[in-house]
This record gives C-alpha cells, sequence and structure tokens, in this order.
C-alpha cells in the first residue's frame, strides 16, 4: 500500500535498522523502544491486522511466528525471555494498519501483560 510506513520500509523506501529479513516479515528496531530491545516484526504483505487473514495463510502467519522465534535466538533472549505483543484495533491501540508483532525483552517487564 502505497502509505503505509512499514510498507515503505519493506521496499527500502524509508531508512530502518533492520535486524532480519525472510520470505513472511521484515524485523526492525522500533523507533520509539519501550524496553531496551523493542523490534518490530512486519508481515512482508499488506494485511492491516490479523482479522485480514484466512485459513488458507497458515503457512505464511506461521513462517512470522518461527521467525519472532528465529529472532529472539538472534538477539540472545532465550535466557532470559522476551514478550510478543500484537496490537490489534483501537482499543489496542494499534497506530500502524498493517500486521505487525512488538518483539520485547532486555528487563523485567512484570507479572501483568497490560
Ligand atoms: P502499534 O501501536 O502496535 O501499531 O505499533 C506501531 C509501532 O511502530 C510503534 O511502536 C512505533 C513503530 N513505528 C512507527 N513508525 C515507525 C518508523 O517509521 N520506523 C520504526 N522503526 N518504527 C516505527
Amino acid at each position: 500500500m502505497n502509505s503505509c510506513i512499514f510498507c515503505k520500509i519493506i521496499k527500502g523506501e524509508i531508512p530502518a535498522s533492520v535486524v532480519y529479513e525472510d520470505e513472511y516479515c521484515i524485523a526492525f528496531r522500533d523507533i520509539a523502544p519501550q524496553m531496551p530491545v523493542h523490534i518490530v516484526v512486519a508481515a512482508k504483505k499488506h494485511v492491516p491486522s490479523l482479522l485480514g487473514f484466512a485459513n488458507g495463510e497458515k503457512e505464511f502467519l506461521g513462517g512470522i511466528q518461527l521467525a519472532i522465534a528465529k529472532i529472539a535466538r538472534l538477539e540472545g533472549l532465550g535466557e532470559n525471555g522476551f514478550r510478543v505483543v500484537n496490537n490489534c484495533g483501537a482499543d489496542a491501540h494499534q497506530s500502524v494498519p498493517h500486521l505487525h508483532y512488538h518483539l520485547l525483552a532486555g528487563g523485567d517487564m512484570g507479572e501483568r501483560i497490560v
């Protein structure tokens, strides 16, 4: 999608600190990190949210999950752990309508998710 910021990052039209890329997703450091490690893992196709995927896309979505695990290992997060967050829609304050996950780590995030 022309105006989508994550599509522009995927196409290399705007710079980002990319840490990983494969056929399913691109991962880059968040512009406003909320943890010492805050990586955005964005789908390599423009779908606004998880609600836009169908049954036939299990391989694509599974590929992103496996990529997140790979990135966590590459970043050395296996020992102390990490959190994966997907914001979907208004109540979750999704600000970029292009499917992405937040990979957060680098400190104790507490017992509560929110
Ligand atoms: P969300 O609120 O779940 O839609 O998260 C969007 C995240 O994307 C937010 O944490 C900030 C990040 N972000 C937005 N624009 C850019 C950008 O141009 N570059 C990078 N690296 N991150 C961005």
